[in-house]
């Protein structure tokens, strides 16, 4: 195999994917043009990794959605509900993604522990695999035809079926799992074909074995690949596991015939250490993850090398790859003009990432010699990082050697609960929203014309005013007790506060795909962190003497700020965590001084971070807790606290909401009919919930009986006084019409009950 990569981003260097997709999908363009663009975004990749000079190039790395639904089409896994559609392949397979008027989409949900979102498969005792597409095929001869070899690359049928779920209607004690049989028939009909069409390697991802496992999943993870290695007729495999350490699943691999594993390196922090002990190893290729495919800093190669070398007598051959597919790094950090030089010399994207695999190839084949520039421009790089004045600012690091217990210690909750009253006066079930409003086109036209220097920051100032103004008016019209200021000066809620604080670079162009045709511009965060100037202030408290009403400030927890960022690997990520705290913690004293009484720290991605074996979480947990308290604690009693997560189901870190300790936890809740709110109370939580009581994701207006009900259900598991009524997410992507008649009769229906 040589030199090569796990996978490498498809949504196109100046995103062509997102936009032919959004195009085709409002009718501006036919299949044949969306075809076109799909085509020439492959070859482009293909001769741009032949001409950097893998020794393997992976094929099928291109979709349309997401590489698990391509996995579930190639094998005729179409729920009856979109092939009954009638649609043509294409469409039935955006029908899925999307869903039609008349069906709901597949479920979308993380992968693993990463940033992007793979669509669920839904899998039933009757659910036929067969070869049912022959993309793979196809797009090995269409590289082929341009001279490039290609190696098919795969969802592995184990991590498919264990992303699945069960499809409505089948008994409780079906696992997707079950079907493993039928579907490596399918997988070995396709191994089949790729041999006849000439293809040599095959590469099966198999990352779902990077987390715990069964001893059953670890037996049938056995039982496919031997069934698919025994196969007389069949390109030779690769099977490749990331995000972590495979443990046993990598002595279960090295004793089955398949002809090399891929193990990441970077993130399986163990893997390097047992290698030399797996027994079955020294007849097969070893593809190792030595460059990080999931954060954009250069790679030390000389250490790469000295890991490269301890391999060596591990395995029949040591290929040199990234340590998972470059899908979740940006294309090219060339295209980046507005980062500063020192720090954008410290940076690898997908592009350079390709060359440094290339490098280590050569070198481990070569000798170090032959690439001694590359080695040599690499190391200034990595030295001059490790010295720049930039990334250290000790004011920061003496604050972080400096906490004191106290700083994550409030007072008793009862105490807060009757000053916060006292200083709020509220009513019983105290209405509020979460925090954005919906942006407006003039909104997003201010916020680009300021950056572009089309208009003056006071020019910028007055449109955000009156936005903010337009948004506590309407708040007060419909009746809501805690206001907002509606966020019309943020475009994302990461983004934002990485350009207001230190040791954070933001991108121009460095887009990472989300889900489909959405993607995502996460900041880098390189140095020490530390706030320059307060960031929310004036605009909360411009809001605030608007009116009477209690307005909340709105921050992101640090969680969340490193959750959605590529942060640096030269520290631990408790280290990073706890700096950006500190900034926050600052922010949140400067907000109660403005007269800010209730406060906001969102964490949605509190549950995303959760490492994928059980054994880190309490390391992960403690943390994160840790931080959003060090961030919020710092106030008076009389200072209500709120945080936002945003997801139902958080039974892995139900115990660290509890630990968070705000006074105010908004959660997602509609969709489970209150549900979570029992899990809280097994837990022990006894402070103030806001349950959404509509969903905001759909443009659905709920009507008041509705909210009255889901309400009730709520009151049969939270007592009033501590219950809140609140949407189920900020309201950013909404539109106004359907916003206000919202939260019109979720104010009556809090009215109603009380
Ligand atoms: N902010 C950041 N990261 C995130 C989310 C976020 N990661 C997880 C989750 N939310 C991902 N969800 C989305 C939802 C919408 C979009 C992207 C990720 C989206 N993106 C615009 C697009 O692709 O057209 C671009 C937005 C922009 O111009 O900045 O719609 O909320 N940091
Ligand atoms: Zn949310």
């Amino acid at each position: 195999i040589g030199s090569t990569v796990l996978g490498y981003p498809r949504i196109g260097p100046d995103r062509e994917l997102k936009r032919a997709l959004e195009r085709y999908w409002s009718s501006r363009i036919g299949e044949a043009e969306l075809r076109a663009v799909a085509r020439e975004l492959r070859v482009q990749t293909w001769r741009s990794l032949w001409d950097a000079g893998l020794d393997s190039v992976p094929g099928n790395t291109f979709s349309y959605y997401d590489q698990v639904l391509d996995t579930a089409v190639t094998f005729g896994a179409i729920p009856p509900r979109f092939a009954k559609l009638g649609l043509g392949p294409l469409d039935t397979y955006f029908a899925m993604a999307r869903g039609v008027a008349s069906e709901p989409p597949l479920e979308m949900t993380k992968w693993f522990d990463t940033n992007y979102h793979y669509l669920v498969p839904e899998i039933g005792p009757d659910t036929q695999f067969s070869l049912a597409d022959r993309t793979p095929v196809e797009q090995y001869r269409e590289a082929a035809e341009l001279g490039v070899t290609t190696r098919p690359v795969l969802v592995g049928p184990l991590t498919f079926l264990l992303l699945a779920k069960s499809a409505d209607g089948t008994p409780e004690s079906f696992r997707p799992l079950d079907r493993l049989d039928a579907l490596v028939d399918a997988y070995a009909e396709l191994l089949g074909e790729l041999h006849r069409a000439g293809v040599e390697w095959v590469q099966l991802d198999e990352p779902a074995f990077a987390a715990d496992r069964s001893s059953a999943e670890l037996a049938a993870l056995r039982a496919a690949y031997q069934r698919l290695g025994d196969l007389a007729e069949r390109p030779k495999l690769l099977v490749a596991g990331y995000f972590g350490d495979l443990g046993e699943a990598l002595e279960v691999l090295a004793a089955s015939p398949v002809e090399a594993i891929g193990a990441d390196l970077v993130a399986g922090k163990f893997t390097v250490d047992v290698l030399s002990s797996v027994r079955g190893l020294s007849g097969k290729t070893l593809v190792a993850g030595l460059v990080d495919g999931r954060n954009v800093w250069r790679t030390d190669l000389d250490r790469a090398l000295a890991t490269a070398a301890t391999l060596l007598g591990s395995a029949n051959e040591v290929a040199v790859s990234t340590s998972c597919s470059l899908l979740h790094v940006p294309y090219d950090v060339d295209a980046e003009t507005g980062i500063d030089p020192q720090v954008k010399s410290w940076l690898a994207f997908a592009a350079q990432k390709v060359r440094e695999v290339v490098v280590l190839g050569r070198a481990l084949r070569e000798g170090r010699d032959a690439v001694a520039d590359e080695l040599a421009e690499a190391r200034a790089a990595i030295a001059d990082r490790a010295g720049a004045d930039r990334v250290r600012n000790n004011r920061v690091r003496a604050r972080l050697q400096a906490l004191r217990p106290e700083y994550t210690q409030r007072g008793e909750y009862d105490t807060r609960r009757a000053a916060q009253q006292k200083a709020l006066n509220l009513p019983p079930l105290p209405t509020t929203t979460i925090g954005s409003f919906p942006q407006t086109t003039d909104v997003r036209k201010a916020r680009a014309a300021v950056r572009a220097g089309r208009i003056d920051q006071a020019t910028y100032r007055r449109r955000m005013q009156d936005e903010i103004e337009r948004v506590i008016r309407l708040q007060e019209g419909l009746g809501l007790d805690v206001l907002v200021h509606g966020e019309p000066e943020r475009n994302d809620m990461v983004q934002y506060f990485a350009e207001h604080l230190d040791g954070f670079a933001s991108t121009d162009n460095a887009w990472v795909q989300s889900y489909g045709s959405r993607c995502v511009r996460p900041p880098i965060l390189y140095g020490d962190v530390s706030r320059p100037a307060p960031i929310t202030v004036e605009w909360a408290s411009y809001a605030q003497r608007l009116t009477e009403k209690p307005v909340k400030g709105m921050l992101t927890g640090p969680v969340t700020i490193l959750a959605w960022s590529f942060v640096r690997d030269d520290q631990p990520p408790a280290d990073t965590a706890k700096q950006v705290a500190l900034a926050i913690r600052d922010e949140v004293a400067d907000l109660e001084a403005a007269g800010i009484r209730v406060i906001q720290v969102d964490e949605p991605a509190l549950r995303e971070l959760l490492p994928l074996r059980r054994a880190e979480h309490g390391d992960y947990l403690d943390w994160a807790v840790t931080s959003f308290r060090l961030a919020t604690c710092g106030v008076a009693d009389s200072t209500q606290i709120h945080t936002h997560l945003c997801y139902s189901e958080f039974g892995d870190v139900i115990n660290a909401i509890v630990a968070l300790g705000a006074d105010v936890t908004s959660i997602e809740a509609a969709r489970s009919r209150m549900e979570v709110l029992d899990d809280l109370n097994a837990v022990g939580f006894g402070h103030g919930v806001g349950p959404g009581v509509y969903d905001i994701h759909s443009p659905r207006v709920p009507d008041t009986a509705e909210v009255v009900d889901l309400l009730r259900a709520a009151l049969a598991a939270v007592p009033a006084e501590r219950l809140w009524v609140n949407p189920d997410c900020g309201l950013k992507t909404r539109g106004y019409a359907e916003v206000e008649a919202a939260l019109q009769n979720l104010v009556a229906a809090a009215a109603e009950l009380r």
